[in-house]
Order: C-alpha cells, then sequence, then structure tokens
C-alpha cells in the first residue's frame, strides 16, 4: 500500500507544476491541474506498476471492442486510499479536488453494457489481484454526444481528447506492432515443409496507449492497453520487408496515412444492429492482431515452452468482436512456430473461452467471405481450413442436414462468428442464468447437446466501489456505521443490514440521504435543464441505450395514461412522480429515435401543463452516460427494468439501482430474475408475460395487437395520441411508432404488457405512501445486492474458466 505524507504531496504538485508548465499554480487552469494532479498520482504508482507487469502467475488477457471507463480520478483515489490526503493537500495549495474530478472528460470508448462491464471486470480483477490485462481500441472519437434540438436526437462527434492527451495514459512506441492487412499470400517450399509467405501487404502499426487499473487497496497495478492505428513510419526492429511497395507519390502517402489512421478513428455507435461495414471488420483484425502478437511476443521472451501457452495465459473475448483472436493465435502457431494444426489447434481451444452477451438475431456478426478473403487473406485460409475439419466432425457425428448447416462456421457465403467462437474455444458463458438457459436450450440448442461441458453461467455484476462507495458516500458511510466496512472487500456481508429491517431510525437514515441525493439530482436537474422537480415525489428511473426491445415506449405510453387519468379525475389519488430518462440511440435506427423525439413531446407537453404539474414531471437527461449515471442512481427510487421477457441477455442498470436502494419495477427477465430471488417478492414489483409465454407467442402467434387496441380504451386511447395531434410536433415519427404496434403486431408485446404494467406502477403508488415499509424494501435491496459486484463475477470466471485446473486456482475457491 502507498502512502503519501500531505507536505510531500504539495513538493510533488509544485514540482511537477514547475516542470510542465513553467508557471506557478494561481495561474493554471482547472485541466492543467488536473494533469499535474494525475502526474503525481502516476509518480505514485510507477513502481508497483511495473512490478505488476513482472508476471509471477497465469495471466488473463481480456479483448474488447469497447472500454467504457468513467472518470477515473475519483476512483483510482479511493483504491489507492489517499483521497483524504490529496484533498487537504491541495485545500492548502487553494485548489478544490472536486473542481479536478469534475474537470476529468468521461471517455465514451463505448456503447453501453458490454463496455461498461468490461471496466467493472477490469477494475475487480486489480481488486482480486488477478494479473488481468484489458486489450482494446484508443478511438480518436468515442460515443457521439448526445443534443436534443427541438426534441429530436442531434449526434456531435464526441471529442475526448481535444485536451491534446488524455492524463491517464502512457504511449509505449517502443511496444508498436505491425497489423498486415489485404496482399496476397504465397506458399514457397521450405525443406520439407511449405512456408507461408504474405506478400503485397499492407502494413498498420498498432500504438499502445497504457491505462493503469488499480486494485482495492493493494499493490496491484494492471494495464488497460487500447491500440492506435497509425502509418509504419519508423522501422520498430520488424520485418516489413513483403509489405506493399508504394510508388512514394503524395497521392499514395496520402491514401495509406488515410487508410492506417481511419482504423482507430471512431467507435461504431450500435449496441444490437451488426451492419457489416468492411471498417469494422477492419477493427476487429487490428486489436485482435495486435493484443495476440503482444501476447505472444511477451510470451517468447519467458523462453517457455509454446506448447505450454495455456498454462501462463488465457484469452478471454467478450462478445464475437474479437473472434479473429482464434484464427490469429492458429497463424502464429503454424507459420512463425511451426507447430502442426493439431498441436497449433490444442493451445489455442484451451487458451480461449468466449462470452456471449446476446440472443437477438440482428446482432450476431456474419462477415462475407469475399470481405475476409481480401481483407485478411491468410486468416480467412486458416477459417476455411477450421471450417473444413469442423464439417468431417459434423458429417461423422450427425445426419440432420438442418441442424448441421445451422452448426457450419461457414455458411451462405458467411462466415458465422459465435459458430468460430464456439468450436474454437473451451468455455462458452451466458451473461445471467436465463440468459445462459436459453442458449443451452433454445440458440446454441446444437452446440450444447454436442459439448454440454463447455457451457456456463456466469451472471454479471457491477463494480461496487465505483457504483456505490464512490458515487453514493453518504450510504457507504451509513452502512459502515452499521456492520463495519468489511463488505467494502466482501460485499456478501452487506445481508448484515438485514438486522435493521425493524430498525425506524435505520430505516429513517436511510430515507434522509436517498432524500439528499435527490435533493442534488434535482438541483442539477434545475441548473442543467431549467427544470422545477420536488424531490419529495418518487424518482423513477430508466436509464439505458434506447431499443425497442427495452420498452421506453411502455414506460411513457403509460405516462400519458396517467396524465389522461388526471385530466379525467384531478383528484386522482396519484403520489406525484419525477420520470428520468436517460438513453442514446444508436444514429441509424430510425424507430427508436422517433421514440426519443415522443418522450420528449409528452415531456414538454405535461410538464408545462398547470393542471398535473404537481403531480407528474419527465425529464429527459441529455447526452446519458456514465458521469451522468454516478449522478442519477444514488437519487433513484425505482429502478425501470421492463425489457421484453428473453430479450435482455442481463442487464447491469437494474444491479447498480438496487445496490443504491431503488426498487425494481422488473419483467422476469435477465438478471431481474436472480435480482428477485435475491430479495424476494416482497421486494421487488413484477409484471408482464413469462419467458415461456413470449417464447410460446413467437413460435406459435396468437397475440393480435390489434384486438387489443380495438378492445381495450384506455390502450387505444393513448395509442391514438400517437397520430390524432394530441401531442403536438410529433409528424412522422407518430405514425412511425404507431405503425410498430398495430400494423407490424408490436413485435415486443409493449400493449400486451400494458395493462399489466399499470397495474404494477398503481401498486407502488399505493406502496410509497407507507413510507416506513417503503424504506425496509429498499434497505433489503441494498442487503441483499452483494451478490452482483463484479468481484463474485470475476472471482467465478477465475475459477471456472480462466485458472481451473491450474494451481492458482485455490485462491478462488
Ligand atoms: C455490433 C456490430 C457493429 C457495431 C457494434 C456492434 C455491437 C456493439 C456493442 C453490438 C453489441 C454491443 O453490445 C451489446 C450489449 O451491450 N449487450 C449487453 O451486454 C450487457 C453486458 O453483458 C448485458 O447486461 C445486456 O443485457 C446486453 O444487452
Amino acid at each position: 500500500m502507498v502512502t503519501i505524507s500531505k507536505k510531500k504531496f504539495k513538493q510533488s504538485f509544485e514540482t511537477k507544476m514547475y516542470s510542465l508548465y513553467a508557471q506557478p499554480i494561481k495561474d493554471a487552469t482547472n485541466e492543467q491541474l488536473l494533469s499535474v494532479l494525475c502526474c503525481v498520482i502516476k509518480d505514485i504508482i510507477a513502481k508497483r506498476w511495473i512490478e505488476t507487469n513482472i508476471d509471477k502467475e497465469k495471466e488473463v488477457y481480456y479483448f474488447c471492442i469497447e472500454f467504457l471507463l468513467g472518470r477515473q480520478l475519483k476512483s483510482n483515489l479511493l483504491n489507492l486510499d489517499i483521497e483524504d490526503s490529496i484533498r487537504d493537500g491541495l485545500k492548502e495549495l487553494g485548489i478544490e479536488l472536486d473542481d479536478l474530478i469534475n474537470a476529468e472528460t468521461d471517455p465514451a470508448l463505448g456503447n453501453g453494457g458490454l463496455g461498461r462491464l468490461a471496466a467493472c471486470f477490469l477494475d475487480s480483477m486489480a481488486s482480486l489481484k488477478i494479473n488481468g490485462h484489458g486489450y482494446g481500441i484508443r478511438y480518436q472519437n468515442g460515443l457521439f454526444e448526445q443534443k436534443f434540438v427541438n426534441g429530436y436526437q442531434v449526434e456531435v462527434p464526441d471529442n475526448w481528447l481535444s485536451q491534446g492527451a488524455y492524463f491517464w495514459e502512457t504511449v509505449r512506441p517502443n511496444k508498436a506492432i505491425v497489423v498486415k492487412f489485404e496482399g496476397e499470400i504465397e506458399l514457397v517450399k521450405d525443406n520439407d515443409r511449405l512456408k507461408v509467405k504474405h506478400k503485397n501487404y499492407i502494413p498498420v502499426m498498432a500504438m499502445p496507449y497504457d491505462i493503469p487499473i488499480i486494485g482495492y487497496h493493494n499493490d496491484t497495478i494492471n494495464t488497460l492497453r487500447l491500440w492506435k492505428s497509425e502509418i509504419q513510419s519508423r522501422d520498430f526492429g520488424q520485418n516489413t520487408s513483403n509489405a506493399k511497395n508504394y510508388s512514394g507519390s503524395y497521392e499514395d502517402a496520402l491514401a495509406y496515412k488515410y487508410y492506417a489512421e481511419e482504423i482507430s478513428q471512431v467507435l461504431y455507435p450500435n449496441d444490437s444492429n451488426y451492419a457489416g461495414r468492411l471498417l469494422r471488420l477492419k477493427q476487429e483484425y487490428f486489436f485482435t492482431s495486435a493484443g495476440i502478437q503482444d501476447i505472444i511476443r511477451k510470451y517468447r521472451r519467458t523462453k517457455q515452452d509454446i506448447k505450454s501457452l495455456q498454462n501462463k495465459v488465457a484469452i478471454h473475448i467478450n462478445d464475437t468482436h474479437p473472434t479473429l483472436c482464434i484464427p490469429e493465435l492458429m497463424r502464429i502457431l503454424l507459420d512463425e512456430e511451426g507447430l502442426s494444426w493439431e498441436e497449433a489447434w490444442k493451445i489455442t481451444t484451451n487458451t480461449i473461452s468466449y462470452t456471449n452477451h446476446t440472443i437477438m438475431a440482428e446482432a450476431m456478426e456474419k462477415w462475407p467471405i469475399d470481405m475476409i478473403k481480401t481483407l485478411l487473406p491468410r486468416i480467412y485460409m486458416i477459417i476455411e481450413e477450421i471450417n473444413r475439419r469442423y464439417n468431417l466432425y459434423l458429417d461423422d457425428k450427425y445426419n440432420d442436414e438442418n441442424k448441421k448447416q445451422h452448426m457450419r462456421i461457414i455458411n451462405w457465403d458467411n462466415v458465422n462468428m459465435a459458430n468460430l467462437c464456439i468450436v474454437g474455444s473451451h468455455s462458452i458463458n451466458g451473461v445471467a442464468a436465463l440468459h445462459t438457459k436459453l442458449l443451452k436450450k433454445e440458440v446454441l440448442r446444437d452446440f450444447y447437446e454436442d459439448k454440454p461441458e463447455k457451457f456456463n453461467n456466469k451472471t454479471n455484476g457491477i463494480a461496487h466501489r465505483r457504483w456505490l462507495m464512490s458515487s453514493n458516500p453518504e450510504l457507504s458511510d451509513l452502512i459502515t456505521d452499521l456492520i463495519g466496512d468489511k463488505w467494502k472487500k466482501d460485499t456478501t456481508r452487506l445481508k448484515d443490514l438485514e438486522k435493521y429491517k425493524l430498525n425506524t431510525s435505520v430505516l429513517n437514515r436511510l430515507d434522509e440521504i436517498k432524500h439528499h441525493n435527490k435533493e442534488h439530482l434535482a438541483d442539477f436537474i434545475n441548473n442543467t435543464y431549467n427544470v422545477q422537480v420536488n424531490p419529495n415525489s418518487i424518482f423513477d428511473v430508466q436509464i439505458k441505450r434506447l431499443h425497442a426491445y427495452k420498452r421506453q415506449l411502455l414506460n411513457i405510453l403509460n405516462i400519458l395514461d396517467l396524465y389522461h387519468e388526471l385530466l379525467e379525475n384531478p383528484n386522482f389519488d396519484m403520489q406525484p412522480r419525477t420520470f428520468i430518462f436517460g438513453a442514446k440511440a444508436a444514429p441509424g435506427y430510425y424507430l427508436a429515435k422517433c421514440i426519443i423525439k415522443f418522450i420528449n413531446s409528452v415531456a414538454d407537453k405535461i410538464n408545462n401543463d398547470p393542471r398535473v404539474n404537481e403531480k407528474i414531471k419527465i425529464i429527459f437527461v441529455e447526452n446519458y452516460g456514465v458521469s451522468l449515471a454516478e449522478k442519477i442512481i444514488p437519487a433513484a427510487n425505482i429502478g425501470e427494468q421492463i425489457s421484453t421477457t428473453t430479450k435482455e441477455a442481463s442487464g447491469t442498470s437494474n444491479m447498480k439501482l438496487m445496490m443504491n436502494g431503488a426498487i425494481t419495477l422488473a419483467t422476469l427477465d435477465g438478471a431481474n430474475v436472480e435480482i428477485f430471488e435475491q430479495v424476494g417478492e416482497d421486494n421487488i414489483i413484477l409484471f408482464g408475460l413469462s419467458a415461456q409465454q413470449v417464447l410460446d407467442y413467437n413460435k406459435y402467434g396468437g397475440y393480435s395487437a390489434l384486438d387489443l387496441y380495438q378492445s381495450n380504451r384506455r390502450i387505444k386511447r393513448v395509442v391514438d395520441d400517437l397520430i390524432n395531434g394530441f401531442i403536438p410536433n410529433m409528424d412522422s415519427e407518430g405514425r412511425e411508432i404507431y405503425n410498430s404496434l398495430i400494423t407490424y403486431n408490436d413485435e415486443y408485446f409493449v400493449l400486451r404488457d400494458m395493462e399489466n404494467y399499470s397495474e404494477a406502477q398503481a401498486k407502488i403508488n399505493k406502496l410509497y405512501q407507507r413510507k416506513e415499509q417503503w424504506n425496509r424494501m429498499s434497505l433489503m435491496n441494498i442487503a441483499n445486492s452483494g451478490i452482483f459486484s463484479t468481484d463474485r463475477t470475476i472471482s467465478e470466471y477465475a475459477k471456472d474458466i480462466w485458472f481451473k485446473g491450474c494451481e492458482i486456482n485455490e485462491k478462488y475457491i
């Protein structure tokens, strides 16, 4: 553990300020002060960062095309346990720590759940002292910044590096790696063997930018290595003599520069729709190849037998985006290490494991073989051979042509990436119990029946250090006052809170803290959006990407229904509510954008109607992301987790909200099922179709949205509002939503679940009036949220997947 005295800190701070900027502290901007502070912290951790890198045990490499880190300063200070001394030291220099915390950019190098999960995993790996490192892409532009213009989402490029640099990163030119695209493959005879020669390829340099990942109160500092694509301008000792020969013209040079730099230019803003763009495939190969080459280079330096790779290295593929790890590792083992196919395949499959994050068909990656063949000729040859051998296996084992079609890696001139992952890895996991069950029984049934031992569940989690300790310090302190601080390292201890469930003064304390958090959020909303919200109202929160299956539409249609009820009957018994939405839509997802416009238009109408103003407020926060989530979640009373059952693989905002004492309003989907199991039926509000009902409707039909619409007055009323002008300024968008519900028969069962949802909301209305009972539910949620820490998730990955059968596994049992 590091310690730094206030005196020493102040000295270092001043010295750094002079050496970096040659100016007195009083003249510095907040950005400059922050950069100085980051440098001082990096100095403090440098030695231990180097030491963590001297590998002693098996290392885990977590490949993910997105890492949604959020701001780092507060979390780093917390994990290093130096927040107080630094705060005091800065104060004596006339600087407010909180100003610097807020001056940090929030790197949005991810879309949503997948990327945020990866960030939480890094935090937990370091905190559990696992040598686990991340590999990803250093996008020049992260996820777009969202603006609302007349209620429409408008995307503005994110420019997180505009300050010139990211203060936490260290660039390492001496560790750059060349990634080869295009060209031709020649097989040359070399004695008895065929040697592979890759000619006329385009070399792209992968430049590593390292970010330290600091473990909680321990000495572990892992690395997140993000690659930036550049031209190969200098010789870094790598042989590129077969690279494409440029004529040397100015145009050529520019075209090459563009080709290289484009690769890490921008994060694709989809989170569910696979579009099949060539640039995306380049990104996927770029970071997987750089990462795999980096791993092998490091391993070679240990001088150990390559055949023991699996004892020293675990490679995890987060969703299918890094699938090319598999043929890339094969390529190196075959072409560079000279192993036989069988040897190489054994090492590869024993080293690699894969997580599936979705069962939505449209999100499944299928790359045209022509695209892969041209872009990655050698990789394509290897995929073809994997496929050929797997087909032999299938033909030998099964007669059922349909089944075999399903399982093939290359099918209809496409490479099915999920199938390649399944065949090329030793472990496949889903991200919540229901999701894994659906993988086994439905989506991947054939593979499961073939190799059941490969499949397992790892229910997602959240980093409780960021999502409770750091973002909700008052609640965190109350918990510690009540049960001591062991829960910080072992969140299952939160269960000890249950003994206070009948203690009125504790329940009141809980309520007070929630109220403070609501006041803070209300101030923020007032200052930012110029809308007054009442901290005594119920804060009802739905924060996640905008997608039809997540059903923000169900939420807003119900609000509209409440509005009508209130207009009809002004004495309608209703607790005041503030409905808070935060969501970005993929720029090309038209229906999602229409829903955003609809929510904003309804908000506009209701917020400006004095007849209901005391009862309903709707806030749609602009540019939802990690930093906003940290403000909203501690203030939530209700967490809306209302996806169409079977569609949400896990969800993680459900866990964050629960851990902060919100009551979950949910379908039995994703990890909501496990939340329900933890808290029991008294402490959660459930509604909606069961998974089986949804599966049956999808299989056998039997649902008519039109019938429902025609027979239910209240449903008809709100659906008609989409097109009858009741909500001003809804032009074609209302019609689009209307059609999705009526013409296209409501694919996500919004209308089907509507009545049941509205009953659940009415139940909440009643419950909230019994304050003590409500607070007890809140306490029970916090007390039973412990298993949703990623510390639990990561120790399961370690025990069952990464270190299975290894000596160090004992640590995780
Ligand atoms: C695909 C192709 C092209 C561009 C982008 C993509 C793409 C990017 C992100 C596809 C899917 C992406 O993420 C999916 C995702 O976030 N899934 C969520 O994963 C969470 C963590 O496991 C779960 O909690 C959510 O339920 C699941 O929806």
